[in-house]
């Protein structure tokens, strides 16, 4: 399996090459992109530099802060392009432990494969590292909305850390993806439902970050919030029409 792992990253600098070292020292087959959003402190020519000597990893510049979202977009067409067979999502600021990226690839190894696997925070055995009470709540409740609106089994469709097969993300019209924020991983797991695919979780240890800031605002949960019941009321509505439900 040719794997790539995508890296979004907006002001990094201190987290990224952190990052990028572990990522060498336990999966050292893997392709690293890095989808950089014109950082205003250098993470984008720090990538770059390292690049330079490394025929592992690539740099995707972007021209300016276009959310998370489109960055993932922009990553996976570029991967796609280029024949990867899975391909990863990864936050740069270490939360998403690279030492556990072996667990989410397995699997994708061997029968009986799901479309698309999700580390995941909310299964028994997840857990969730250095996070203050509200960050907590907002996640857990965040989910159990998403669950309850979308009808869906997923734990944890809000969580960043995934492995999708090449051919899951052929299937998805990625274009039309708008998502910015962390609605844009509740979007991706729907699109992937509802298309009649499948999702697993493994459990994973998320650690929140040790440098830089985090890029969650106000304007992020509200798009998760007013999209995903958007969503799942249009879902309610086809499901009165008779239309299939998603598996
Ligand atoms: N390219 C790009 N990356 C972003 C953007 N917003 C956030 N990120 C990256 O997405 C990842 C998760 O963001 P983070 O701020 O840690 O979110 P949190 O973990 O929910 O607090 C990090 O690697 C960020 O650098 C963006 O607009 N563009
Ligand atoms: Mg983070």
């Amino acid at each position: 399996m040719r794997t790539l792992v995508i890296v979004p990253t907006y002001d990094e600098r201190e987290s990224l090459p952190v990052l990028l070292d572990r990522l060498d020292a336990v999966a050292p087959e893997v392709d690293v992109l890095v989808v950089d959003d014109a950082s205003p402190d250098g993470t984008g020519e720090l990538a770059a530099r390292r690049a330079a000597d490394d025929d592992r990893l690539h740099v995707l510049h972007r021209a300016g802060k276009g959310g998370l979202g489109a960055a993932y977009v922009a990553g996976f067409g570029w991967g796609l392009e280029r024949g990867y067979d899975v391909l990863c999502e990864m936050d740069a600021d270490g939360s998403h432990r690279p030492e556990e990226l072996e667990r989410l690839l397995d699997r994708l190894a061997g029968d009986d494969v799901p479309d698309l696997v999700i580390g995941s925070r909310w299964v028994p055995g997840g857990r969730v590292v250095n996070w203050p009470w509200h960050r907590m709540l907002l996640s857990r409740a965040g989910n159990t909305y998403v669950r309850l609106a979308l009808g869906i089994g997923v734990r944890d469709a809000t969580g960043g850390y995934r492995a999708f097969r090449a051919d899951t993300l052929r299937a998805v019209d990625l274009a039309a993806v708008e998502s910015h924020g962390y609605c844009f991983q509740v979007d991706m797991t729907w699109r992937v439902l509802r298309g009649g695919g499948t999702v697993a979780e493994v459990p994973i240890t998320f650690v929140e970050r040790a440098a830089g800031v985090s890029k969650m605002s106000r304007s992020i949960v509200v798009e998760a919030l007013t999209k995903v019941t958007l969503w799942g009321l249009r879902f309610r509505w086809g499901q009165l029409r008779g239309l299939p439900a998603p598996r």
